[in-house]
């Protein structure tokens, strides 16, 4: 059996999306995975096909029902785990992506209005998984992002060239500066030291400026690699508290 990705949602036209014009769209061609697309406005029982209601304890917005949520989870359940995006939820990791694709597949179950009501939530043991802080208008762009990051880690979907770069000190920094020809583009030149041939040299400056992007940008991933790993100038964190006399 092959990886499989069931989505909930009230707007099932959204997928694959993008997904089938990339290396995840030639993967679900090929059968490397596949995708269920399911209108949770299918499983609602009254003749307006009612999906929502206003939330107990009064405020604005309304929320979706648990009974209608649970009939559409009911239609796909199985034992893969249940991710509910939200923006209340914890934010996406690579890590997460790892430990979906190393799994049998995911249940997507992406909210509208402004959330789903805590029982069924509760009920079906759901993960709560964000992309980020910031305000979108629904979790199927969140779906289609998770989808993208977890399928590109199926075996077979990319070439292993691409898959071994990421190892060592590469997928703890943000990725040095690119270079191509033409060697001096409108006047601006490309590093010397990328021109040299030199291995040892170019090594060492690709992972300087790795260490300067990551500390300029990201401060949180720069503490997490200096309290693992050595700087490029051999130096370790703990090396800052005991300087050399
Ligand atoms: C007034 C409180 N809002 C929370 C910030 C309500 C609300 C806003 C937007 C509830 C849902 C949404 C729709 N967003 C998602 O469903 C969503 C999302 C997001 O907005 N940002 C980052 N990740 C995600 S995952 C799902």
């Amino acid at each position: 059996m092959s990886w499989r990705a069931s989505v909930l949602t009230l707007f099932p036209e959204m997928f694959p999306g993008p997904l089938a014009l990339s290396l995840a769209g030639r993967a679900l061609a090929a059968g490397v995975w596949s995708l269920q697309a399911t209108n949770i406005r299918d499983f609602a029982t009254d003749r307006h096909r009612t999906v929502d209601d206003a939330p107990f304890g009064g405020g604005a917005g309304m929320v979706m029902r648990p009974d209608v949520v649970d009939a559409a989870m009911a239609s796909v359940a199985d034992r893969r785990p249940v991710v509910f995006l939200t923006p209340r939820g914890r934010p996406l990791r690579q890590a997460d992506a790892q430990r979906y694709a190393a799994g049998l597949g995911v249940v997507l179950l992406c909210g509208r209005y402004e959330g789903i009501d805590q029982r069924v939530i509760e009920a079906h043991g759901m993960e709560e998984v964000s992309i980020g802080d910031y305000v979108l208008s629904g979790g199927e762009l969140p779906a289609l992002i998770l989808l993208d990051a977890v399928v590109r880690l199926l075996p077979g979907v990319m070439g292993a060239a691409e898959s071994a770069t990421e190892e060592s000190f590469s997928e703890q920094l943000l990725e040095y500066p690119h270079y191509t020809r033409p060697a001096d583009w409108h006047g601006r030149r490309v590093p010397e030291v990328l021109l040299s041939g030199h291995h040892a040299a170019i090594a060492a400056w690709r992972r300087a400026e790795a260490e300067r992007i990551t500390r300029e940008r990201r401060p949180d991933l720069w503490d997490a690699y200096t309290s693992a790993t050595r700087y490029s100038d051999g130096r370790t964190k703990s090396d800052e508290h005991h300087p050399a006399l």
